[in-house]
Parts: C-alpha cells; sequence; structure tokens
C-alpha cells in the first residue's frame, strides 16, 4: 500500500512526464514548420517515450492499491529558437526530470517504501541514458555547420521505442 505522501509525490510525477510527453510534441510542430523532419521525427518518438513513462507510473500506483489523480498540463510554447536552443531547452528539461525523479527516490528512502524504490531505479537508469543522449545531440549539432542536413537526417533515423 502506497503511503498518502508517496502516492502524491506519485501523481506529480506523473503529471511531469506526460507534460514532457506534451512539450516535446509541441517542440516536435515547431521543427516540423522549420523543415526539420529528422528532429521532428526525433522529437515525436521522446514524446511517446515520455507518455510511456506516465503510464508506467499509472501503473503502478494502482498496481500498489493507490488512487491516479491527473492533473492539468500546461499549454507549451510554440517558439523554441534555433535547432541548438531546441535541444538545449530538452536537456534542461531533462536535468529537471531528474532532480524531480531523485526527490522522489529521497523520499521512497525516507519511507523504507522498497517497491517503489525498486520502481524508480528504472527512472534513474534511464535518466542518465536520456541526458546523455540529448547532450550529444547538442554537441553534435554546435559542431555541424554546413553539414546540419545530415545531422537533421541522423535524427530522423531514431526508431520508435
Ligand atoms: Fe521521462 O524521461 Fe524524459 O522527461
Amino acid at each position: 500500500m502506497l503511503s498518502k505522501s508517496m502516492q502524491k509525490a506519485l501523481n506529480g510525477q506523473i503529471q511531469k512526464e506526460f507534460a514532457s510527453s506534451y512539450l516535446y510534441l509541441a517542440m516536435a510542430a515547431y521543427c516540423e514548420t522549420k523543415n526539420l523532419p529528422g528532429a521532428a521525427s526525433w522529437l515525436k518518438v521522446q514524446a511517446q517515450e515520455e507518455w510511456g513513462h506516465g503510464m508506467k507510473i499509472y501503473e503502478f500506483v494502482n498496481d500498489r492499491g493507490g488512487t491516479v489523480t491527473l492533473q492539468a498540463i500546461e499549454q507549451p510554447p510554440a517558439e523554441f529558437g534555433t535547432r541548438v536552443e531546441v535541444f538545449q531547452a530538452v536537456l534542461a528539461h531533462e536535468q529537471k526530470i531528474t532532480a524531480a525523479i531523485n526527490d522522489l527516490y529521497a523520499l521512497a528512502l525516507k519511507e523504507n517504501d522498497y517497491a517503489t524504490q525498486i520502481m524508480l531505479q528504472w527512472f534513474i537508469t534511464e535518466q542518465v541514458e536520456e541526458e546523455k543522449s540529448v547532450s550529444d545531440i547538442v554537441e553534435l549539432l554546435k559542431m555541424a555547420g554546413e553539414h546540419m542536413v545530415v545531422v537533421d537526417a541522423q535524427l530522423g533515423k531514431r526508431a520508435a521505442g
């Protein structure tokens, strides 16, 4: 059984994951308008992954006898600047999500909630991978210069997953 405080915190994280999905879809829509189909495709895959993250916690709350309470998602921005700035914004967002996951883990430790700790370990590993892949893209875009079209095509190769 989840404690009330853990249930509240997990519901907050469900909101953050779905809000991440919405944000990345907004970024994808922006990239479509900027004729960056590869970046748009990458961001749409990322949006789907974030939806999956939200659902993972949703199922966990239910499995533990808790109650999922969905919270509002605010309207994301429509403008994201240059292509490097788009991915810098993704990186900054992922760093915030990492901090939120770490806070959840600290709460699970404090409450001796072992099941939630184990569930969150998947997210801790995932955040390491997400921050690395996005910071690699930022560096690649900074270096790309006139080869930007090649980099965009590369981003478009990301498979759904
Ligand atoms: Fe859910 O990992 Fe990104 O935000």
